[in-house]
């Protein structure tokens, strides 16, 4: 259980957040890789509200930052990666095997998340409006193609690069599950199962109970805010 209030490890994370997004929080990313490579953690909780002086640690006000007593880092791209750097569970050491590892970390973030988001901003936070209507099947359209490349190049393999499961894995799972609320994953049966192979897993599984079980626990709090 990494979870443990004496740590060096450090991630910031929400107390509280609304249901649909319960679960898609990017600390989930930084709490599945620590889970992976076994290194204990804090949590410090944040308000939606944030104090000021946050964004002297994260420039652009959100979550997750992380703080090990040797780095302070935001992004979850970094942050993952200097998790995968602790050991040789999420990132092989032979260059080819690294690097193909860390590609897929930002074709998670750069290639497919931004079309998956269009749809979750549309979708969550511009419900009802006209324009959103008119774009949404464009949307639809685009983020279902990068949805059909990741699935083209996955074809049968168990992970985005064969049998080794890396911190390109945990990016692109935590990216898919964005556009939970649809079912452009589950079009593509071969990433639908891939998808559901990630979230099996039992690291997975912890981050997403201890984040889930945070709401829970300030679930009062959140409702009168
Ligand atoms: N590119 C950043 C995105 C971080 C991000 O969008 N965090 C969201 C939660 S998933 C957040 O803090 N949102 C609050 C806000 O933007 O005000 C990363 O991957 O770390």
């Amino acid at each position: 259980m990494p979870i443990n209030p004496n740590a060096s490890i450090e991630i910031t994370a929400f107390r509280w957040v609304p249901e649909p997004v319960q679960g898609l929080v990017r600390d989930l990313r930084a709490r599945w890789a620590l889970e992976e490579v076994g290194l204990d953690y804090r949590v410090r909780l944040l308000d939606q509200q944030r104090p000021p002086e946050y964004l002297l640690e994260q420039p652009f006000d959100q979550v997750p930052c992380f703080s090990d007593g040797k780095v302070r880092i935001f992004e979850t791209g970094a942050i993952v990666q200097y998790i995968g750097e602790q050991s040789e569970v999420l990132l092989p050491r032979d260059a080819q095997g690294r690097y193909r590892a860390i590609q897929w970390s930002y074709a998670a973030l750069n290639s497919v998340e931004p079309a998956l988001l269009n749809l979750v901003l549309i979708d969550f936070f511009y419900t009802g409006e006209e324009w959103a209507k008119l774009r949404r099947p464009g949307a639809e359209e685009f983020a279902r193609l990068k949805l059909r490349r990741v699935s083209d190049w996955l074809g049968d393999k168990q992970w985005l690069e064969g049998g080794r499961f890396t911190i390109g894995d945990v990016m692109m799972v935590t990216v898919l599950r964005f556009v939970r609320h649809t079912g452009l994953v589950a079009g593509f049966p071969n990433l639908d199962a891939y998808l559901k192979r990630g979230e099996a897993r039992p690291a997975f599984k912890r981050a997403l109970a201890d984040q889930l079980a945070t709401y829970k626990q300030h679930e009062a709090e959140g409702a009168a805010a």
